[in-house]
């Protein structure tokens, strides 16, 4: 029998190194609580759109066009894949700069919200547009409603999209002050302990080729065949390295949810592109709450409605905000180990009445489901030798805990959490030109109570 122990901190220097390669560098928050990064706290932008090179996880690099904050609020500096987030707060006025340092004309549009343009060049077929080496167009409009929002190139935007001119917008409502708790929108039942995007995008690195050598006439966009799929901006596994990492200085978006047993986990998934991607993701249903920045109620208008799924079909243009909770309830077994399994015993006390261990009353765990402690492991681990091991596995199957590796193996996980693969269910997007596994696929963690997740 391999040699189990339980080691809720991590410690040792391995440990130091993994958590900074896995930490969630969020410099703008000083709470606790993991949110998405962006700019905040900034009401006037000044953007040029210019092109740049993508980086790849099979050693390519593409051709882009991309959204560049030459504001600096995020210290990116160059173009970027996807645009800033920006993260609004209701009621704000905003006004968006857009110059064009591209071979075309471009524009900006805001879905979800009503837009005044002004100065740019001409008059484009949804707005004003800015071209190269001309006058800055300029985009105001006030953030009035919460909720997740996108914006895109509204000029050619088949082609423009595609070369990578996306962003994503968040609207804060009036009760989110900051903390430990946040809310998606000015309501109780929104409330979150942490927050995820998922921006899902493709590319045909054919069209960006032709672009790239101003080959305009021959691009057929009937034909693409996109090989590339992304998650805010990076293919996996890229988008499981930290934020503004230096060696991805065009893509700063990472995609890595983590949380607790118990904790609510905002997901916020937009369509980001042409196609549609089913977001799948695993460990537990969610519950839908909005769609386009518009809660999902019943017909009193009130009441949010009971929409839960475990795949979101991501539609074009769509934004869906979603909470989901992972509490390994009615598993059948004790996810911090048993008794029966040599596993040292710990308390599963529920103060309050809904099945789930409480600190506040004696639980040694917060949130344990209690129906299921000291309930034995259903099955017997194979022997070392007779495992093959990922990075993700801390040796033990239990929350928290950790046993015996080779030499070598492991050491991503730290904290001795669970990993749930939350992917595209489309599987030819799990891949990077074809080598699979990649794509639009990022890994969510469940790790232990008392994990600083930020
Ligand atoms: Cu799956």
């Amino acid at each position: 029998m391999n040699r189990i122990y339980r080691r809720i901190r991590p410690s040792g220097v391995l440990a130091i190194v993994v958590l900074t390669v896995l930490a969630l560098v969020n410099p703008g928050h000083a709470n606790a609580q993991a949110r998405i990064d962006g700019i905040e706290n900034v009401t006037a932008f000044s953007f040029t759109a210019g092109a740049g090179e993508l980086s790849t996880p099979d050693g390519g690099s593409i051709h882009f066009w991309g959204y560049q904050d030459l504001g600096g609020n995020e210290g990116v500096g160059v173009p970027q894949y996807p645009g800033p987030t920006l993260i609004l707060n209701q009621g704000d006025s905003v006004t968006i700069s857009l110059t064009s340092g591209l071979p075309q004309c471009t524009s900006m549009v805001f879905p979800g919200h009503t837009v005044t343009a002004s100065g740019g060049d001409q008059d484009g077929p949804l707005t004003r547009e800015t071209c190269p080496n001309g006058t800055a167009v300029n985009y105001t409009f006030t953030a009035t409603d919460p909720g997740t929002y996108t914006y895109y190139s509204g000029t050619q935007p088949e082609l423009q999209i595609e070369m990578g001119l996306v962003g994503a917008i968040i609207v804060r409502p009036a009760m989110d002050i900051g903390g430990d708790v946040g809310y998606a929108y000015d309501r109780a039942d929104t409330a979150f302990d942490h927050e995820v995007m998922f921006l899902l995008t493709s590319m045909d690195p054919g069209i960006h080729q032709l672009a790239e050598q101003n080959r305009f006439a021959e691009i057929d966009l009937t034909q693409r065949w996109p090989v590339y799929w992304f998650i805010n901006g990076r293919a996996a596994p890229d988008d499981l390295a930290a934020p503004f990492v230096g060696w991805l200085p065009h893509q700063p978006y990472n995609c890595t949810p983590r949380m607790s047993p118990g904790q609510r986990l905002l997901v916020r998934i937009i369509g980001g592109d042409r196609d549609q991607h089913p977001l799948h993701l695993h460990g537990n249903h969610y519950k839908e709450i909005a769609r386009y920045g518009r809660l999902l109620t019943l017909a009193d208008g009130e009441t949010l409605a009971p929409r839960k799924r475990f795949t979101t079909l991501s539609v074009p243009g769509q934004t869906v905000d979603a909470i989901f909770e992972w509490t390994g309830e009615k598993l059948g077994w004790d996810i911090y180990g048993s008794t029966l399994d040599g596993m040292p015993a710990h308390d599963c006390i529920d103060g309050d009445g809904d099945g789930f261990g409480d600190v506040s009353a004696g639980s040694t765990y917060e949130h344990e489901y209690c129906a299921d402690h000291d309930k034995k492991f259903p099955v017997v681990l194979p022997e070392t030798q007779n495992l093959a091991f990922g990075g993700w596995w801390s040796g033990s199957p239990y929350m928290g805990g950790s046993g015996a590796l080779p030499p070598g193996e492991g050491g991503l996980n730290p904290y001795g959490g669970f990993f749930f693969m939350w992917h595209s269910h489309a599987e030819k997007e799990l891949t990077n030109f074809d080598i699979f596994p990649g794509g639009m696929l990022s890994m969510m963690v469940v790790e232990p109570p008392g994990t600083p997740i930020h």
